[in-house]
């Protein structure tokens, strides 16, 4: 995006005008404009012709409360229930029955869409008007999301079955407070592969640099999936804003390119069943989605290590349905629904309640596995160097 484009955004998003009536500090502007990518001299541009007032002094909690227990002010009721709910989530992430059997509970019609990627869903969002009550992007994301002012605060009288939820995913490092989302799956990005077709188990991402597979293999079409592994497979963080690192991770993108098939994600599954690919980097309950059509597909985390995510259901400002989406959340956080669709999706869930009464339950990484693992965060002034460089990517 161009500067310009992104002063528009900053624009349309009413940053400019709240620095300008005092609603913003400065402080939550630059962060904001950051967290868009928006380079230094603009920020200055805009702080320079709006002006703004000097950031505040974060509220003092009550006493006696602990801060990270401060819950969003707002209004206390949501009023009736309505008749809607628009969901938007992740492809494949979701039990059959789920939808249809809330809609029969409740009444309530759900209009259900589906994204690819993180970018994908925070582009739509920007764009503005998706009448969207849910969405679920990673913790990252709900970062990005949080920080340019698109998220609504959750009630949480009206979540009463939050406390199902397992210690470890809540009070995140991405809602440290709870006030913004409700924990959906959790996984790992490692590396799916048959069994049948590969000479030896692809225990590292330098397998994607092997030409012994060119045109069997792919990489996800996801920025911070690809150029995360590549920093990872010199041994760096999959959140590293540091230029030669990058760099780095560039050229190691290049050259695997140059073997790749395709950048692609949750569609690779049936290429994989196929046996049009190979060795494919994907998600882990993904991969078992693919294994129940065919036992060959197997998935490892690579020895340089992986990401560890968790994503989360999130309600975007102005949604329209706050009610229903709070009732939505309520029964999918209900032990033997939240079970159903992570019986389904293959994944871990967050709730614990729930992964007591999965099928064959996904058990949380043990503190050895969690050495490899790493969580993404909010890549904030850093976003317009990574995109440039997975435009680049992509162009090479
Ligand atoms: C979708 C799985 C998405 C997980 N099938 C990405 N965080």
């Amino acid at each position: 995006m161009s500067d310009s484009k992104k002063i528009v955004a900053l624009a349309q998003l009413d940053l400019a005008e709240g620095l300008a009536d005092g609603r913003i500090d400065r402080r939550s502007f630059v962060r904001n404009a950051l967290a868009l990518g928006l380079a230094l001299p603009s920020i200055a541009a805009v702080l320079q012709a709006c002006g703004g007032s000097e950031p505040e002094a974060p509220a003092k909690p009550p006493e006696g409360a602990a801060a990270v227990d401060a819950q969003p002010a707002g209004p206390p009721d949501l009023g009736e229930m309505e008749k809607e709910l628009k969901i938007c989530n992740w492809s494949d992430y979701i039990a059959e029955d789920t939808i249809a059997n809330f809609e029969k509970e409740t009444g309530i019609k759900v209009t259900y869409d589906t994204f690819e990627s993180n970018e994908e869903l925070i582009g739509k969002l920007q764009a503005g008007a998706t009448g969207y009550d849910l969405v679920c992007p990673s913790g990252y994301a709900v970062q990005v999301l949080l920080a340019i002012g698109l998220l609504e605060p959750l009630r949480p009288k009206y979540l009463t079955n939050l406390g199902n939820v397992a210690p470890q995913f809540r009070k995140t490092a991405f809602d440290p407070t709870d006030a913004h989302s409700v924990p959906w799956q959790w996984g790992m990005t490692g590396i799916a592969f048959r069994k049948d077709k590969v000479k030896a188990v692809p225990d590292s991402w330098a397998v994607f640099h092997d030409p012994q597979y060119k045109g069997k293999l792919t990489m996800m079409d996801d920025m911070r999936d690809v150029i995360g592994a590549w920093l990872k497979f010199r041994g760096k963080s999959v959140n590293s804003v540091v230029p030669e690192e990058l760099a780095a991770a560039k050229a190691d993108a290049l050259v695997a390119k140059a073997l790749l098939q395709s950048y692609v994600s949750a569609p690779v599954k049936g290429q994989l069943v196929a046996g049009d690919v190979w060795i494919a980097q994907l998600w882990n309950g993904d991969t078992l989605q693919a294994k129940v059509e065919n036992d060959q597909i197997d998935w490892i985390l690579p020895k340089e290590g992986g990401v560890i995510w968790c994503d989360s259901m999130v309600m975007p400002k102005g949604a329209p349905n706050k009610r229903a989406a709070h009732a939505f959340l309520d029964y999918i956080l209900r032990p033997e629904v939240g079970a159903a669709i992570s019986d389904f999706t293959g994944y871990g869930s967050p709730n614990a309640a729930a992964t007591a009464k999965m099928k064959v339950p996904v058990a949380y990484p043990s503190d050895e596995q969690m050495k490899l693992l790493e969580f993404q965060s909010d890549l904030a002034g850093a976003s317009a160097a990574w995109d440039q460089i997975w435009t680049e990517i992509k162009a090479g």
